[in-house]
């Protein structure tokens, strides 16, 4: 459903101008919890939303999470060094939304890689990085790994990322169905990742207009792997509240077992004048909002 390229040209432009989306305002809430078994916590998150007015109308509010891998903490030495990396260069890189993501991504592999290489300790250590930014009325997204983006829009969950996963190419060839994925002993391997090859193949997604009443999830497989798409339907639909939305579906994980490290964002678009609550306003500083 999200489409096909537009043509560039003058009569795009201009139908473009015509079709100008409404102004909306963004809500957003990351959260992030260590589980029920494992030390510590190798997933990271990040909202960003510049004070800048001009970097704001550029390049919009930005979500990362990422989900770490590799021995003795370097899984959260690559996801936090993810979300750095991403953020920072994202903003930093003069070009249109889409082409910045995907060079953000980019970056952030080259980083990994090479801290990875110049340490021991962390040799081998990847992370996955899923990242949507909103801007001008669209959405941009740009994905490497099983951590996942879905969007609710008129009540109904759609996964816009697709798994760089062994189970994924098997669901796809048709050798076990997705349920069957789900435990499948190979659930854990992961095709691509950032920080494990010198270069990476980012998955982008085709730029496609925001509506008021979506809302977005970015989660870390510790939430997906434990929580059905229908149970994240129904919370992300009836709560009002994204944060208290975000801390139901940690909380359903958790009585799961939580055997992962679990991180859930969620953004809600709102038409720009109405009322939220200050607490799930998206925070105006570049500051880690994860608790
Ligand atoms: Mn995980």
């Amino acid at each position: 459903m999200f489409g096909k390229k537009k043509e560039a040209g003058a009569a795009a432009k201009e139908t473009r101008q015509f079709e100008a989306p409404r102004p909306f305002e963004i809500d957003a809430s990351l959260q992030t919890d260590v589980g029920c078994v494992r030390e510590i916590n190798e997933d990271s998150g990040r909202v960003v939303r510049p004070n800048d007015p001009r970097l704001l109308e550029e390049k919009g509010t930005l979500v990362v999470v990422a989900d770490g891998m590799g021995g003795h903490s370097a899984g959260e030495v690559a996801s936090g060094m993810a979300a750095d990396v991403v953020s920072r260069v994202y903003y930093e890189t003069r070009a249109e939304p889409g082409a910045a993501l995907r060079h953000a991504v980019e970056e952030a592999n080259r980083q990994i890689h090479q801290a990875a290489a110049e340490d021991e300790a962390k040799h081998g250590m990847g992370t996955t990085c899923t990242t949507l930014a909103l801007c001008g009325g669209r959405a941009y997204a740009a994905h490497v790994g099983d951590s996942r983006l879905y969007m609710l829009r008129e009540g109904k969950l759609y996964q816009l990322s697709e798994d760089h996963s062994a189970v994924n190419e098997m669901v796809k060839l048709g050798i076990i169905t997705k349920e069957q994925a789900r435990t499948h002993e190979d659930k854990n391997v992961i095709l691509r990742a950032l920080g494990t090859t010198p270069e990476v193949e980012v998955s982008v997604l085709e730029p496609f207009a925001v509506r008021e009443g979506d809302r977005y999830l970015l989660c870390s497989d510790g939430l997906h792997d434990l929580v059905l798409e229908d149970e994240i339907t129904s919370v992300l639909s009836e709560t009002e509240d994204i944060h208290a939305a975000g801390e139901r579906l940690i909380a359903m994980a958790k009585e799961r077992g939580g055997h992962d490290n679990i991180t859930v964002g969620i953004i809600a678009i709102r038409p720009e004048g109405t009322a939220a609550a200050e607490a799930h306003k998206a925070p105006t500083t570049r500051e880690l909002e994860a608790i």
